[in-house]
């Protein structure tokens, strides 16, 4: 008799644990861990606008999915206000944990505010924020655009370093006040800087999209006759570039070379294709390091505040040997 209610006790006590181990548990005890399966996460992204948005966009919703951790998403359509907005209504849902790519630097510090207040963790993912104070978000991860203008820079310098006569440069900037805009634009100059002949003749933004890199390159030829090189920050505007030089009667990647950051299939392509000679990796893939964050800071632990995602380059033959095993 004692054994069966010693077995009674012990199957009672595996319910209990097996009920909350479930999230049945649940209610307002301690906040103890959640069950990975009832985490829900709001994830503000900033829109749709080039190759790299649609992987990014791609790999964090199939990491969720493959992970059964439920994501609200939204689509921001590059509009800071429909950013927020959509970080209120996560706010209002209650969800566990916010992340969001920040279309621009500045305007945030109320919103993360009142996350803050909620209680409700915010992550940023692929852009900064210039709020001073670091504990309205748990980490930024994602690349280092000033690393990444740097690099292009680097190219450049090697590509004319024996250059006799000025190489007049022409600078498709991204969505201005954005991280990666601000950034690239810095560390390409204060590398370039070191060869006088290097002159930026004419930067304008054209807002990541391939059409606004033709629009602006076609404006921007008309008023500088005598272009040698295009930098522009993503490779969708690097594409956009491409119609423009052709439709100019000139040969993009010879005529005028194109230096681009991203590395996202359509432009791995035309640098395979010759028209574009050298791109610097900007990852889109975060959607792993974002669950793993997630998942650290449900069961208590700590993340480093910035977390950098480590990231390459391609010359033309790199690119032939990479297209076919490319993800994205
Ligand atoms: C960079 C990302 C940029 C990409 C663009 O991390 O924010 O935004 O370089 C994208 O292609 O539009
Ligand atoms: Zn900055």
């Amino acid at each position: 008799m004692k054994k069966i209610i010693g077995l009674a006790a012990a199957g009672a006590l595996l319910l209990a644990l097996a009920g909350c181990a479930d999230g049945g548990g649940g209610g307002t005890e301690a906040s103890g861990p959640k069950d990975i399966g009832d985490l829900v996460v709001g994830f503000a992204q900033v829109g749709a606008e080039s190759g790299w948005r649609t992987a990014n966009t791609k790999d964090i919703q199939d990491t969720f999915k493959d992970e059964g951790i439920e994501l609200k998403f939204s689509d921001a359509q590059q509009k800071q206000e429909n950013q927020i907005k959509a970080i209120r209504s996560y706010i209002q849902q209650q969800v566990d944990y916010i992340a969001f790519s920040p279309v621009v630097e500045t305007g945030w510090d109320a919103v993360l505010q009142e996350a803050k207040d909620a209680g409700i963790p915010v992550v940023l993912t692929d852009r900064a924020v210039d709020s001073e104070d670091t504990s309205l978000y748990e980490t930024f991860l994602g690349s280092d655009f000033v690393k990444e203008g740097q690099k292009a820079g680097l190219w450049v310098l090697d590509e004319y370093k024996d250059a006799t006569k000025p190489v007049n440069i022409i600078q498709l900037e991204g969505t201005t006040g954005s991280a990666p805009a601000i950034d690239r634009a810095e560390g390409f100059a204060d590398t370039i800087r070191q060869n006088a002949n290097l002159k930026v003749v004419a930067s304008q933004t054209g807002d990541f999209t391939r059409a606004g890199g033709k629009q602006v390159t076609e404006a921007l030829l008309k008023s500088n006759p005598d272009v040698d090189l295009i930098y522009a920050h993503n490779d969708d505007m690097g594409l956009g570039a491409i119609e423009a030089v052709e439709a100019a009667g000139l040969v993009p990647g010879k005529d005028i070379k194109i230096v681009t950051i991203d590395a996202v299939h359509d432009g791995m392509q035309a640098l395979a294709d010759g028209k574009i000679n050298f791109i610097v990796e900007c990852s889109p893939l975060l959607g792993a390091q974002l669950v793993d964050v997630i998942k650290t800071l449900n069961d208590g632990g700590t993340v480093e505040k910035r977390i950098i995602t480590d990231e390459t380059t391609f010359t033309q033959e790199q690119a032939v040997e990479a297209l076919p095993d490319r993800k994205y």
